[in-house]
């Protein structure tokens, strides 16, 4: 059988629609000009300084945090909610908006679930879709803080600190039954996080003991029940939805839970969920010496949890908890596990795509400052208890201006010199309300 002759020479071929990545390309060859002379610029002077250049770009791209299922729809208050239009409708569209959102900055290849109001139907259609967007589901989010319809008994007093063991028997099955939907979205989903709204609101109505024993007891048949190879998160914060006490309020009980269930059982760190003015970092190098700290959940916070932009309110202290990280992961001593990093944030007026992109694109700032204080100058300060050259040392990293380079280490794993910046260009959210209609709600908050 002979082949068939060549009608067409190939400049007549008709031109492939442009890809996703086609079009970063093109924008940042309009950038690329001005990156490349600040980046020049802070190179020099990193190596300058000692830095070997290449490796800070290889951490920073290795570094990934995980979206959250719930944050790509408009956040809101009690009062009210101003939905920014094209909201994902169900989990493919999150994962879309997800897709886009790690295209862009390269560095939030995961999802962080939440079940019940993302509960996977089409597990190989989810896990395909997964890995067309380059994206894993690394997480799972219990729910115990509202009742769902249909639910036979409520979580009105508690989940499981609750007085009646039933209660506490269908929130345990519920946490089992969540790990059991992230064991069939793939095997890199490997940790339940357990946050509890439990608490009490008035003076005298819990037996604080007693809720204490029975939470424990129920989280140790929880974690009983996971997989040899899960992580089960144990999250905390100090009031609301409860105003008088919280079942969980602070570390030293998440901690003192996780050690009772297991070496497997670990402390996360939100960091709106503490009190005005907590030396959050002081928490997290307890946390590491002790080898609990387990995950993250990074938003920004003025009063409480306000879950705002990662960086927007307290970029120095962003910056000193990654201080604290960085120096654990180079000291031998510390015997850690990896920690999951997880965004945990829902502004309620900006678009929730733009947020996500500024926040991650604030936390690679604070690791990237992080990792450029001189731990060996920062040390012998310490030990000479020379207080203003310590922190000399630490302003000297943290007043480096490293978005060159965190630019330059997007742009090495394709993406986009300035993603916020091209997500606009491109009119993503007005392509979302085209195709998903202007009221179109995510599920979820
Ligand atoms: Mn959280």
């Amino acid at each position: 059988m002979g082949a068939w002759p060549q009608r067409l020479s190939d400049n007549a071929k008709i031109p492939e629609p442009m890809t996703f990545s086609d079009q970063i390309n093109e924008y940042n060859q309009t950038l690329v000009g001005d990156h490349n002379f600040r980046w020049g610029y802070l190179g020099e002077q990193l190596s300058r300084s000692g830095h070997d250049v290449e490796t800070l770009l290889q951490q920073l791209a290795a570094f990934q945090v995980a979206i959250p299922s719930w944050a790509l729809g408009t956040g809101g208050t009690r009062f009210g909610r101003f939905p920014a239009g094209g909201e994902p409708r169900s989990l493919e569209e999150k994962i879309e908006d997800v897709g886009i959102i790690h295209a862009l900055n390269r560095s939030s290849g995961a999802i962080s679930l939440h079940i019940p109001w993302d509960i996977p139907h089409d597990y190989a259609a989810i896990r395909q879709l997964l890995q067309a967007n380059d994206l894993i589901i690394d997480s799972v989010n219990s729910n115990t803080f509202q009742d769902q319809s249909g639910q036979p008994l409520s979580y009105k007093f508690g989940s499981l600190c609750h007085t009646d063991a039933d209660v506490r028997q269908q929130a345990v099955e519920h946490n089992i039954q969540v790990a059991e939907y992230g064991q069939k979205l793939g095997d890199e989903c490997k940790t339940l996080t357990v946050w509890l709204s439990d608490g009490s609101d008035f003076p005298g109505q819990h037996h604080f003991r007693r809720a204490y024993q029975r939470t424990l007891e129920s989280l140790q048949t929880i974690y009983n029940a996971l997989p040899p190879d899960w992580t089960m998160l144990i999250e905390y914060k100090p009031y609301e939805p409860h105003f008088y006490s919280m079942l969980i309020p602070d570390w030293g009980t998440s901690l003192r839970l996780s050690e009772g269930c297991g070496a497997r059982a670990q402390v996360l760190v939100d960091l709106g969920h503490h009190l005005p003015n907590t030396n959050i970092e002081q928490i997290v190098a307890r946390l590491l010496h002790f080898g609990r700290l387990g995950g993250f959940h990074f938003n920004g916070s003025m009063y409480g949890d306000d879950d705002l932009t990662t960086g927007s309110i307290k970029p120095f202290q962003l910056f000193l908890i990654f201080c604290e990280l960085v120096q654990a992961a180079q000291d031998a001593v510390v015997r850690n596990p990896p920690v999951a990093y997880m965004i945990d944030a829902s502004h309620n007026l900006k678009d929730p795509i733009e947020d996500l992109l500024q926040s991650v694109q604030n936390i690679l700032t604070a690791y990237a400052k992080a990792l450029l204080v001189d731990t060996d100058a920062l040390f012998d300060a310490q030990e000479a208890n020379d207080a203003v050259r310590a922190e000399e040392v630490l302003r000297d990293a943290f007043m480096t201006d490293v978005r060159a380079l965190v630019a330059e280490a997007i742009r090495r794993q394709g993406g986009a010199l300035d993603p916020i910046g091209l997500y606009r260009h491109l009119s993503i959210r007005q392509q979302r309300i085209d195709t998903r209609g202007k009221l179109a709600v995510a599920t979820g908050l």
